[in-house]
């Protein structure tokens, strides 16, 4: 048995956290008792590049349970929690990840691919960009992989555009009972669960300024509000701003907000949006944290060659002291404040999620010969059947249409 985990003697603190995800993961350990059953992955070799938290842990011994033999590696140097990585090393999951792997997080995904994959899953394109450069001698065993956020998607689709993309991707970010609520309510908790347990700070009064308002801005945004914060947006596209504008928010550029913001958070999918400029222009004590799939969104290089001075305060809060005499906290290292300072998204929103991989992975194995090199959606039956299980779980029944208003949504002539 192969891995690499930090100590495997954490595999029991890791097997508690696990068995607590389970328990708010009704749709996955649905899927898992389905499969248990019917063995749809039987004999197949998965490569996953997953945040290694318990949820993920949910997740891949549901695939195990389907048949399939596994490889896992972290999608993030700072996601991994070192006990769940333990007991799943524990459990016959090849696992190559620690808490802190940065000089060692391509080797990772490299001995992850020892597994020789038929499907890869990833979460931000890393994996399966290693192997259409490095390790392009495997990829014609692969079937297919699936992808679990906005920048692996984006990543994927550019490399079908540039004709570079060798087999066919599943965008489960895309499934909307993955964005509307993973991206949504995920991201709005965990990322300030994360800025709580690293800061320790009130948001009530504070001036909170969120850098991008797609899916994952729009659920911190309302939870910022919430808990009575002032929040600021910023954004380029003009659609999204007005939204933001009508839901309520101030909407202005960053270099006007880096004057005037206590807490700053990005969420953009893009680098440097909070740039040199920008925290020159910062008040004292400014607390900078990035919740987006790359720690590139804050220009984190240029404060560390530019700091004067630079000390650890707490877990997670590095404070920099700038030219100008003021301080700047960074959390986490401009990683994903929400993995990195807490435990990533609450297991119930995983659990749509991690379902949509589960069924998409059969949906891969059953249907891959007919998949073109190209990046597909979840097909939407099986998005909806991620809704109604969910709705099951959550004990609510919803309305059914009559036969006379199906009959009257296909009507035109009935008018006024
Ligand atoms: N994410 N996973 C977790 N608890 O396992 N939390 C967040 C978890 C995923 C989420 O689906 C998002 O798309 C991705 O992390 C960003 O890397």
């Amino acid at each position: 048995m192969d891995y690499k985990v930090k100590d495997i003697g954490l595999a029991k603190e890791g097997e508690k956290l696990v068995r607590w995800a389970e328990q708010h993961m009704p749709v996955l350990m649905g899927i898992r008792k389905e499969f248990e059953k019917e063995r749809p992955l039987k004999g197949i070799r998965i490569a996953a590049c997953l945040h290694v938290t318990k949820e993920t842990a949910v997740l891949i011994e549901t695939l195990k349970k389907g048949g399939a033999t596994v490889a896992l590696t972290g999608s993030n140097p700072l996601s991994t929690n070192d006990g769940v990585a333990a007991y799943l090393a524990k459990n016959g999951i090849h696992v190559y990840a620690w808490h802190g792997n940065h000089d060692k997080y391509y080797w990772c995904i490299e001995q992850a691919l020892k597994i020789n994959p038929q499907i890869t899953m990833d979460d931000g394109g890393d994996l399966v960009t290693t192997l259409h450069t490095k390790r392009q001698d495997l990829i014609k065993g692969v079937m297919g992989g699936t992808e679990e956020t906005t920048t692996g998607v984006n990543r994927q689709r550019a490399m079908e555009k540039n004709g570079i993309l060798r087999y066919p991707i599943i965008a489960v970010n895309d499934a909307m009972t993955k964005y509307l609520f993973d991206n949504r309510y995920g991201t709005g908790q965990s990322s300030i669960d994360g800025i709580l347990r690293a800061t320790s700070i009130l948001l009530a009064g504070k001036k909170f300024v969120i850098a991008g308002y797609g899916w994952c801005g729009r659920g911190l945004a309302m939870r910022a509000r919430g808990m009575g914060a002032h929040v600021i947006i910023t954004e380029v596209d003009e659609i999204r701003a007005l939204e933001a504008a009508m839901d309520g928010f101030e909407v202005m550029p960053m270099e006007k907000a880096a004057k005037i913001g206590d807490i700053f958070v990005t969420v953009t999918g893009n680098k440097h949006v909070i740039d040199a400029k920008h925290m020159e222009k910062m008040k004292d004590g400014a607390i900078v944290a990035n919740s987006g799939h790359f720690d590139n969104e804050i220009n984190v290089d240029w404060l560390e060659k530019n700091a004067v001075e630079k000390k650890e305060i707490r877990n997670n809060v590095m404070e920099y002291k700038l030219k100008n005499g003021r301080k700047i906290y960074l959390l986490a290292e401009g990683r994903l404040v929400n993995l990195a300072a807490a435990e990533g998204h609450p297991s119930e929103v995983m659990d749509m999620s991690f379902s949509n991989q589960a069924l998409a992975v059969k949906w891969i194995v059953e249907n891959h010969g007919k998949l073109e090199n190209k990046v597909y959606k979840v097909p939407e039956e099986l998005d909806r059947e991620v809704a109604k299980r969910k709705l099951a779980a959550m004990g609510i029944k919803i309305d059914k249409l009559t036969r006379e208003q199906i009959r009257y949504m296909r009507e035109w002539k009935e008018g006024t």
